[in-house]
């Protein structure tokens, strides 16, 4: 395995952050593991998905991905020379629980043990997600997550996780950015008119109350000898209006709540959003106090801001355009590291009351190859990151609670939709042999932690 050392620089350039802050980096289940049917794993969405003709881009699936759950053991070592502290990572639901109702799945929860027993030994606090997208097909079968009890069927999944690793693993977090399922189950349908946008609610109702109903059994929990913090993560944006126009303005306003408020509104202020152009989110009251219980943490996953204009023919009114005079990333996303600081500022403005918050995901995709010395030269990758840490810095000199940071990802994996083109790791996989390499990246974010380790304070994990 080749380092690419002798080409770095030899200071990560990268402001230093208050002691105890937890360094980390996040993958998730069906993006890495593979091993999609082994040892009593049943179906995922996903794997129903990508099997279909014409499911992901250039046929991909999660079959293989990075065979993680083969090869664990080396993961764990690079982890450990990456000198990482906490490690966000999420459980498979449908390998431990094949048909999201019936019985468990003994190797599938034996293989969480051990999972988090490396962590530990290895001085790494595990952040467990318990769903990042790949809920068990049997349930889909049911009307997913339209259908109201793939909630309670969530929140017992939520349960017997619990019962299992929570004498090992203290930071929760229930769901990961449930706007992007919405936006999932929006694309896939051909019918973008007024029902689909009340759908789209119900859906996004039903993975909060998912939310909530999980928080209250893991609290449930607490006291028998477990801590547990929960927490939720959101893939929040940053709106800017297009242009000074009331449509565009009006539009980024759409946005915002649709997009950015949709979820921290119910989870924070008790209520959804209510903005024209939105319709109103129905429901019982009694969830909305469900889901508003309060967090220990918010996770923020943030890429890129987004420049908002009116479209009248979208559903919800309005369409993201790009920034003038920006780079954008193969995925099209801009490439704007100082926007991360407008979002802090946004976040903390708009509720006073925030919770402490961790960076659930931070991260930019590349083409990254090998090249012929062995090395991967993900200079881009670095300048991002350490503009993003440099935002995230001034946002706690302001007096934002910031607790941790999690580059997404530890390594190249599944890009949903597109495949494996574009690569968000620190270390380089070749999807072929499997084979793992360390990117640029992977040195700077190992100088960057080992020269923050030095001060006094609480360790990561509290
Ligand atoms: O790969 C995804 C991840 O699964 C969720 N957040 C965004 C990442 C990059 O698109």
């Amino acid at each position: 395995m080749d380092t690419g050392t002798d080409t770095e620089p030899e200071t990560t350039d990268a402001p230093t952050f208050p002691p105890g802050f937890c360094w980390g980096v996040a993958t998730s289940a069906y993006q890495i593991e593979g091993a999609w049917d082994a040892d009593g794993k049943g179906p995922s969405t996903w794997d129903v998905l990508s099997h279909r003709p014409g499911g992901l881009a250039d046929g991909a699936t999660g079959d293989v991905a990075c065979d993680h759950y083969h090869r664990l053991d080396e993961d764990l070592e690079l982890m450990a020379r990456l000198g990482v502290t906490s490690y966000r990572f999420s459980v498979s639901w449908p390998r431990v629980r094949p048909t999201g109702r019936g019985p468990w799945n003994p190797h599938g929860l034996a293989f969480y043990d051990r999972l988090v027993d490396g962590l530990l030994a290895r001085h790494i606090d595990p952040m467990l997600t318990l769903y990042h997208w790949d809920h068990p097909q049997a349930l889909e079968d049911d009307g997913g997550w339209l259908n109201r009890d793939t909630a309670e069927r969530f929140a017992e999944y939520a349960e017997g996780i619990a019962a299992r690793l929570g004498d090992r693993v203290h930071r929760w977090i229930t769901i990961n950015e449930p706007l992007s399922v919405v936006h999932a189950a929006m694309n896939g349908s051909s019918r973008l008119d007024g029902p689909l946008r009340q759908h789209a609610l119900a859906m996004a109702h039903h993975l909060l109350l998912a939310h909530g109903l999980a928080a209250q059994r893991l609290r449930g929990l607490t006291g028998r000898g477990r801590r547990m913090e929960v927490g939720i993560a959101l893939n929040l944006s940053g709106m800017t209006p297009a242009s000074g126009r009331y449509a565009d303005v009006e539009a980024a306003g759409r946005a915002e709540a649709y997009e950015d408020r949709l979820f921290l509104d119910p989870l924070l202020h008790g209520r959804y959003p209510r903005v024209e152009g939105i319709p109103v989110v129905r429901c019982d009251p009694a969830d909305n106090t469900v889901i508003a219980a309060p967090l220990d943490f918010l996770g923020v996953n943030w890429y890129a801001p987004a420049r908002v204009a009116a479209a009248p023919s979208e559903p919800f009114g309005y369409t993201r355009t790009p920034l003038p005079d920006t780079a954008a990333n193969m995925l099209g996303w801009p490439i704007v590291p100082a926007a991360f600081g407008g979002l802090l500022r946004w976040l903390r403005a708009q509720y006073p009351d925030l919770p402490p918050v961790h960076i659930t995901e931070n991260g930019m995709p590349l083409p990254d190859e090998v090249d012929a010395g062995g090395a991967v030269r993900d200079e881009e990758r670095i300048g991002y990151l350490r503009g993003c840490l440099v935002q995230l810095r001034a946002a706690i000199d302001a007096g934002l609670d910031v607790r941790g940071y999690h580059v997404w990802s530890l390594l190249d994996n599944l890009e949903w939709e597109h495949g494996y083109r574009p690569r968000f790791g620190l270390v380089h996989v070749d999807f072929t042999t499997l084979e793992r390499t360390p990117k640029a990246s992977f040195e700077w974010y190992r100088r960057l932690i080992a020269a923050q380790s030095t001060g006094e304070g609480p360790p990561c994990h509290g």
